[in-house]
């Protein structure tokens, strides 16, 4: 058996027989540890946040989020309650997903992809109306004529319609501060959703389609506007055997846009595609 001996450890003895300059050299030591924590803490914490992209445009529409989840729920829960199994909160972050951490100008058609399929929606057949530059007609139209469907009328147009958005590829924040101008500075996250979301609704398009024209202006038919660029080249002529024109002029003006040039080559575009066209000026 060894010869060890318990002694029993004195209570002003503490465990460690540091010197008392060891124990001066530690504590400072410690406390330059905290010290040099707490500045680092400091100098990050009053950082200014990393400062997003300015634009030429506006910013994104104040409230963005919550316009988006509180249209979506009133489009799905009020206004057409057979879509009320949409999931408006997967709808929502899929709208933030795609633009969000990214370039404005570096937007494309896939960013939009899970948004769409999340709002995919079918149109009657004879129920499509497009317009160009007669916004206000042809919501007034179809308040009156509720079966028609506009893009507005449908959920992703409804949720979107007058709003704008955009994000910063260095930071996960909205930018409210400004955004590129639509389709004017490049082709924007906002630009893009349009020709996206229109692209899809004239692909779905069956029957004879309606559009609303104006009729007192000199384009009537624009090939620029997202009508003449997108949606009559998106119209599927196996499903689409006819497009009904209905220019409406200003009160007074008495021209008949049916027979101008604009028109005519709206005409052109159509009996190339094998799709029927008719026109109507001023129908009252
Ligand atoms: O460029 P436009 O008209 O010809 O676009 C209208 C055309 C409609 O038939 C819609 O189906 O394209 C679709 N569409 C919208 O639904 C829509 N809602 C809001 C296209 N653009 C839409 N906006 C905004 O209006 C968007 O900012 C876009 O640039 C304008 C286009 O309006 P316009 O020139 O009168």
């Amino acid at each position: 058996m060894s010869n060890h001996r318990f002694s029993p450890v004195s209570e002003d003895e503490p465990c460690c027989n540091l010197s008392q300059k060891a124990k001066i050299c530690l504590g400072t030591f410690c406390v330059l540890v905290v010290l040099t924590i707490a500045v680092m803490v400091g100098v990050l914490w009053g950082l200014p946040a990393p400062k997003l992209k300015e634009w030429d445009g506006k910013g994104t529409t104040p409230n963005f989020p919550e316009i988006v989840l509180g249209r979506c729920y009133t489009y799905t829960k009020v206004l057409r309650p057979e879509l009320s199994h949409k999931d408006c909160r997967k709808i929502g972050k899929a709208f933030m997903d795609a633009f969000l951490s990214k370039d404005p100008c570096s937007s494309t058609e896939r960013d939009y992809q899970p948004l769409l399929e999340l709002t995919n929606q079918t149109v009657p057949c004879n129920k499509t109306l497009f317009w160009s530059k007669s916004s206000e007609l042809a919501h007034q139209y179809t308040t009156v004529q509720q079966e028609m469907f506009t893009l507005e009328n449908t959920l992703l147009g409804y949720i979107a319609d007058g709003l704008n958005w955009c994000g910063d590829a260095d930071s996960s924040e909205i930018n409210y501060g400004s955004c590129p101008k639509m389709g004017k500075q490049c082709n924007d996250t906002v630009f893009v959703f349009w020709n996206t979301v229109s692209q899809r609704f004239a692909e779905n398009a069956c029957g004879v389609v309606q559009v609303v024209l104006n009729g007192s202006i000199s384009n009537t038919f624009n090939k620029n506007s997202t009508f003449g660029r997108v949606e009559i080249y998106n119209l599927r002529p196996e499903k689409v055997p006819t497009l009904q024109a209905w220019v409406m002029h200003d009160i007074g003006d008495r021209s008949v846009a049916c027979s101008s040039s604009s028109i005519n080559d709206l005409k052109l575009i159509l009996s190339n595609r094998n799709i029927k066209f008719t026109c109507h000026d001023n129908y009252r």
